[in-house]
């Protein structure tokens, strides 16, 4: 057939191509005469295409074999889309309400169809550079976080099944290459992708790249985020236990480092909005990685949409009230997700999870202890994964909305300037803050 090998495909091929794929047509009722295709991808990697006629709609989102935002020199597997598509279904299974259903997946294409969430949907980022609020904004996305990463954990799954999934999604490795390029080593050193607002922040920029204790903490962070690739854990695990790749004792490691199916690109482009409707987009980096990459990315970015506001500000709104909004959201979401996922361990304490055994952890006082202990350095690494990815979306290659909109530079600078040092503090102090409002209240003394 015309679509046995992949290319990519236009608003004409793409007819055609629906055509011959019989779930895809019959949301059309199969007729083509009033057939409306637009390409609307504004994000860093993808082609999105609204395919919608007057009795149905979908959307169709394929991978490029390269990076869309730096063009076709910067090689990217479109296999992406094989990881995206399992980990939308995959997600979808365990939070329904906050994930678009799945129609079609062909992975010669790397083209996933799925639903479209119609306008007044938008991405949140731009909800956020508008001031406007989401009340359940915070309930939504700890629901959403809360269960997907609980019931992908070791905490309620068997070791059979954690192990199965984790090796299925390490076929992701390139993708975790790239975060781990752009987020963990390409800010901390000189890249030809970096960027900043110049000059204003030379000056930042260079000392980002002299800061001792900062190259301490990212590598710290570096190292939970990488999870060997199942070669190198049978690697490892040959080689007396020592891993040839992070030369540590990855039969521990692997297991802890896996701890649930991340979304991996949890930022707020990748959540679309309305007042009632909160709904997960784009999980093509998903893989098993520590928790608090996905809570950090969220945190982390409301806590970069806060320092914007400024930027935005005008004599008809000061922006203070919307502030106080993104504050409460980011006390929230963390507060909430205690709450729900420590609800969830109990309520599964005695089911087939294999990291806690009913027959070690017997007693409420112990029962207590590891759920404290394991909470409070999930609250710190999200902590220190917020603070990451502030500092990559001001000093690295893919930049954010929430800036990029402010259109006089020098006013621009000054807004990221605060974020920067917010962030740079956070990532180094992360460990002393034992509670949200604390977090939220460093916020404000900046
Ligand atoms: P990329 O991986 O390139 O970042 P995204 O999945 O984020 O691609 O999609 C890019 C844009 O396409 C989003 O910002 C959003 O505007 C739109 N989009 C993606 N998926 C949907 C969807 N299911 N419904 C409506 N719009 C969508
Ligand atoms: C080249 S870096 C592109 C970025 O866009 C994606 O959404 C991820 O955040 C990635 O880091
Ligand atoms: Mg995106
Ligand atoms: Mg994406």
């Amino acid at each position: 057939s015309k679509f046995s090998e992949f290319k990519p495909l236009n608003e004409h091929t793409l007819i055609e191509y629906i055509k011959t794929i019989p779930t895809l047509s019959s949301k059309l009722n199969n007729s083509f005469s009033d057939i409306s295709i637009k390409e609307i991808g504004d994000g860093n990697l993808n082609l999105v295409f609204i395919v919608s006629n007057s009795t149905g709609s979908f959307i169709i989102k394929q991978a490029l074999p390269y990076v869309r935002l730096v063009g076709e020199s910067w090689k990217m597997t479109k296999e992406r889309a094989y990881f995206e598509s399992l980990a939308l279904k995959e997600k979808g299974k365990l939070c329904p309400e906050h994930v678009p259903e799945v129609y079609h997946f062909d992975r010669v294409m790397s083209l996933i169809g799925m639903r479209y969430l119609e306008p007044p949907h938008i991405i949140l980022r731009k909800g956020l550079v508008a001031g406007v609020e989401y009340p359940l904004l915070a309930e939504h996305m700890s629901d959403f976080i809360a269960k997907t990463l609980f019931f992908s954990s070791l905490i309620f799954r068997s070791t059979t099944d954690h192990k199965r999934d984790v090796a299925e999604f390490c076929g992701n490795v390139e993708l975790c290459r790239l975060t781990e390029q752009v987020i963990f080593s390409d800010p901390y050193k000189v890249s030809e992708h970096n960027r900043w607002t110049s000059p204003y922040l030379d000056r930042d920029a260079e000392a980002i790249r002299e800061d001792n204790l900062l190259k301490l903490e990212i590598a710290e962070l570096k190292s939970k985020y990488c999870t060997c690739p199942t070669l190198f854990f049978f690697l490892c695990i040959s080689f007396m236990g020592i891993c040839s790749v992070c030369k540590n004792l990855c039969s521990f490691r692997f297991c802890e480092r896996a701890q649930a199916l991340l979304h991996a690109d949890l930022h707020t482009s990748s959540v679309m909005v309305t007042r009632e409707s909160t709904q997960v987009i784009d999980p093509e980096f998903a893989f098993y990685g520590p928790m608090g990459f996905d809570i950090g990315a969220f945190l982390g970015n409301l806590i970069l949409a806060f320092f914007s506001q400024d930027g935005h500000a005008n004599q008809a709104n000061d922006r203070k009230t919307y502030k106080e909004w993104i504050l409460k959201t980011i006390e929230n979401t963390w507060t909430l997700f205690y709450y729900k996922f420590t609800k969830l361990w109990d309520e599964h304490r005695d089911g087939a999870g294999e990291a806690y055994l009913p027959e070690i952890y017997n007693n409420p006082e112990v029962q207590l202890l590891v759920q404290r202990k394991y909470m409070t350095e999930l609250f710190h690494d999200s902590l220190g994964f917020a603070a990451a990815k502030m500092i990559r979306r001001i000093v690295g290659v893919a930049h954010v909305e929430d800036f990029e909109s402010i259109t006089d530079a020098a006013k621009r600078a000054t807004c990221e300037k605060q974020a920067l040092d917010f962030a740079k503090m956070l990532l180094k102090e992360r460990r002393k803050f034992e509670a949200i409002s604390e977090v939220v209240s460093a916020i404000r003394q900046i």
